[in-house]
């Protein structure tokens, strides 16, 4: 499928603002588009389908962000651990700011520290300011690979990827849609949702392109790209952050090594730690999702409380076919379904 070009006025000016709703209009006339999980649309944009509340944010993100050569790029498939992404490099990039007793993370959510480019940044502006955000600034973002700014490609920034095994991040998508749920909004039952998600029809979905546009970037570009997975984070997060303080560009000394410096920022990143913070159990992002929304469960195989064995099947099967060859695997583990765990 051929990618979609458009071509808005480039101005930042009020003057034209008219004319780029217009060109946005047009652009929304000619989009495929399909009803999400929570009854809200979806546009196959560029290939992959854009939450319609994103798409605005998007096109905006793609036509004026200048990436520096100093920016830190979070991106993530939703539901795949950019919370927590976010307070990792957050607290390893300010670590000698504040005292980890005076994080702001312990009074601020971690999606306000590290703004989504879609729901925060170029959700309340065409055109935000973000000259003023400290250096370096740290964003998040949702959108694939292939539809990124050029300049982040083209800069020497860094990008960050986490993802998560489709299982988990599945299901984990699922509850978060019935935590939104919207008045006389009926989300369509798991099994409809989950045919959706085989198809590729979800948010930022498909999934199998999502990842894969960023592993392949990894391989080719691993000084550019740092692929994570959710499950080895789960694992091991100490040298996962230890990873991922030198890849930004600021890695630990022996010193802080020796006094379990990063010991203390995975504890406090961790779900235990910042579940039960007043302010993720409180308040709300712009976009209307609560706080509290963002920390649900954080197990690996929770699925198997979810999806049937055939689902389960159905989705093994999927896995091979859309990533058979490429190199990409994921941990699953089930403490439920033992007999039925996929194996990859
Ligand atoms: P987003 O992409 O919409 O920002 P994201 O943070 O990627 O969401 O995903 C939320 C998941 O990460 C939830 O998983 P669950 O539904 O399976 O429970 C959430 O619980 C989990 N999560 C949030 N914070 C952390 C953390 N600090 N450590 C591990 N998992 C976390």
């Amino acid at each position: 499928m051929e990618k979609t070009e458009i071509s808005f006025p480039k101005s930042c000016s009020s003057h034209g603002e008219e004319e780029k709703k217009d060109v946005f209009q047009e652009l929304l006339l000619t989009l495929p588009k399909e009803r999400n999980w929570d009854g809200t649309f979806l546009y196959l944009y560029q290939n992959f389908w854009c939450p319609s509340i994103a798409m605005k944010a998007v096109v905006s993100f793609q036509q004026h962000f200048e990436a520096r050569d100093t920016d830190i790029i979070l991106a993530s498939t939703p539901k795949s651990g950019t919370t927590w992404l976010k307070a990792l490099a957050f607290t390893i990039v300010n670590r000698t700011s504040y005292p980890l007793k005076d994080s702001p993370l312990l009074t601020t959510a971690p999606h306000e520290l590290v703004p989504f480019t879609e729901f925060d940044l170029y959700f309340k502006s065409q055109c935000p300011n973000l000259e003023d955000y400290p250096t370096p600034r740290i964003f998040a973002t949702h959108t694939p690979y292939a539809s990124l700014p050029c300049s982040i490609k083209d800069s020497e920034c860094r990008i960050v990827y986490v993802c998560r095994n489709p299982f988990d991040q599945l299901i984990s998508h699922w509850h978060f849609t019935l935590k939104l749920r919207r008045e006389n909004v009926e989300p369509l039952p798991l099994e409809e949702g989950f045919e959706m998600y085989c198809k590729g029809i979800h948010s930022f979905g498909p999934f199998w392109d999502h990842v894969l546009g960023f592993w392949k970037a990894s391989l080719e570009r691993p000084d550019k790209v740092l692929f994570l997975k959710y499950e080895d984070m789960k694992e091991n997060i100490v040298s996962h952050a230890k990873r991922l303080a030198e890849f930004i560009g600021f890695p630990f000394s022996s010193e802080e090594e020796k006094q379990g410096v990063i010991e203390e920022i995975s504890r406090l990143c961790s779900f235990e730690s910042l579940k039960d913070l007043e302010v993720n159990k409180n308040g709300s992002r712009p976009s209307g999702a609560p706080n509290n929304a963002f920390f649900r469960k954080a197990e690996v195989g929770d699925w198997g409380n979810h999806l049937t064995p055939s689902m389960a099947k159905r989705m093994e099967k999927l896995i091979e076919e859309k990533l058979g060859g490429s190199g990409l695997s994921f941990k699953v583990s089930s403490q439920v379904q033992k007999d039925d765990r996929p194996c990859m």
